[in-house]
């Protein structure tokens, strides 16, 4: 029932995207400087590797590039991540993956909202990687007691924000003024605020269980807590922090560099302790850290078998290292990645043939000149060159790595270790749907992809 005047929910997302960059920039000037040491090493990166800078450009991802990033907040209640759900799903963004964070120590479990089908992903791929705190782990019960009475009390979405979404629920769309309006309003939502809603003992005692449980409750709403560009090359960028003052962290999250680049590989920088006022304060004389900074470089999207190849791969060279990577066995788990993703095969058509990547499948000039191709195979078509493959973009998370990236954020406190096991279910009953399954979407994308490049030969 799409309406002629209502804005597409990509618009809206796309536009939303851009404000909430803006407004991070203006709140937190290092993001900034990051931004401009990842679109400089992307420039660099394009103009010395024409095979990136052409494949970038056949799967369109060029022109997406500049717009690229993911933010990530966390929520403490049930119906804040219901309400989120039905915010993100204005903007054509729905909860797609499950991650439990709790192995690692962090009390929460997560998804993204993203635009989920491949047209939608390049008018913009903004992503929000969204944590909803398990308060359940809090042992204490009078604390925990304290931090839901806390967290019942406050409302995070606008009046306005709320009135625009049930809009958007009841007439099918937004207009365009309700659009601009829904933009405005639904920023408010993820703003920082200077003054905590609870007093300095509270925020210690909260801070104490541990510091994400702080950073959720102690506060108004779930300001963003980072927001991530993309880079070409990461191992560049993080090289060249310190020379603009920002130091990253030990290692970077994800696989090793390859030639042919796999899922995503993240690195962060420790944000700077804020000043807080608390309630029993009149002046911001508290302190908060929660925003970082982080940049990804995203690579193939890997089939089952490809990504139970990387678990193992990963999961062997951790347990080699036998601890935590960190500043010093940094050098040794490096080394160690290298050598156990030695088996990983790194030629696309390695990746291919083995089936362990996504792909596109894009017809190629010679292919629309040909005819008579009917009964070949698609095999035929690639080995005959009348059609030819990209990878396909990683589009989520890894739940390793954001468990590296929670960590290298919240110190290096002690290591928790929580008795309890995912809980898909609790989780998304508290969202009010079901979770996609990311490999799903990336299996239709590439059916997508073949069937289009079938039809067009087979016409000719
Ligand atoms: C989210 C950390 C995870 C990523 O990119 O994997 C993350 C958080 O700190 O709230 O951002
Ligand atoms: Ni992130």
């Amino acid at each position: 029932m799409s309406h002629p005047d209502f804005v597409s929910p990509d618009l809206i997302r796309q536009r939303f995207s851009k404000a909430m960059s803006d407004m991070y920039r203006e709140e937190v000037p290092l993001y900034g400087a990051l931004m401009e040491l990842v679109e400089q090493t992307n420039r660099h990166v394009l103009a010395s590797d024409p095979q990136i800078a052409r494949q970038l450009e056949s799967t369109g991802e060029i022109q997406r590039l500049d717009l690229e990033r993911h933010g990530a907040i966390r929520v403490g209640t049930a119906t804040e991540l219901a309400t989120l759900a039905r915010l993100f799903a204005v903007m054509g963004m729905q909860p797609v993956g499950y991650y439990d964070l709790t192995p690692a120590g962090v009390p929460v479990h997560s998804t993204a909202f993203r635009a989920v089908h491949e047209a939608a992903l390049q008018v913009s791929p903004f992503r929000v990687f969204t944590s909803l705190l398990r308060l359940e782990l809090i042992e204490d019960p009078e604390l925990r007691a304290f931090a839901q009475s806390v967290l019942d009390k406050r409302s995070i979405f606008t009046p306005t924000a709320r009135v625009l979404i049930e809009q958007a629920e009841t007439q099918g769309g937004l207009t365009e003024k309700q659009a601009w309006d829904f933009v405005e309003q639904a920023l408010e939502t993820f703003r920082w605020h200077h003054s905590a809603t609870v007093t300095a003992a509270q925020y210690q005692q909260l801070s104490a269980q541990h510091r994400l449980i702080a950073d959720v409750v102690a506060f108004k709403g779930p300001h963003i807590n980072h927001l991530t560009p993309r880079t070409l090359d990461i191992d560049i960028v993080q090289a060249q922090m310190p020379a603009h003052g920002i130091t990253p962290k030990a290692v970077i999250e994800g696989p090793p560099r390859r030639q042919c680049p796999i899922l995503l590989r993240q690195t962060s920088f420790k944000a700077l302790d804020e000043p807080i006022a608390f309630t029993d304060q009149d002046q911001t004389r508290g302190s908060h850290s929660a925003r970082f900074g982080e940049i990804e470089q995203r690579g193939a999207a890997l089939t089952p078998k490809g990504r139970a190849l990387y678990d193992r791969l990963l999961n062997a060279a951790r347990d080699e290292l036998k601890d935590f990577p960190n500043e010093a066995n940094a050098a040794r788990y490096n080394e160690l990645m290298a050598q156990h993703f030695g088996e990983f095969p790194d030629t696309l058509e390695g990746m291919r043939r083995q089936e362990l990547a996504y792909f596109r499948y894009f017809v190629t000039e010679k292919g629309l000149a040909a005819d008579g191709l009917d009964g070949v195979t698609l095999e035929d078509l690639l080995s005959a060159g009348y059609v030819r493959v990209e990878p396909l973009v990683y589009e989520d998370f890894l739940p390793v790595s954001a468990a590296g990236i929670f960590q290298s954020n919240l110190g290096d406190a002690a290591q928790t270790h929580y008795g309890v096991h995912s809980n898909q279910q609790a989780f998304e009953q508290a969202l009010g749907r079901k979770t996609i399954d990311e490999l799903g979407l990336y299996a239709e994308t590439q059916q997508r992809s073949i069937e289009e490049c079938l039809t067009a030969l087979k016409r000719g």
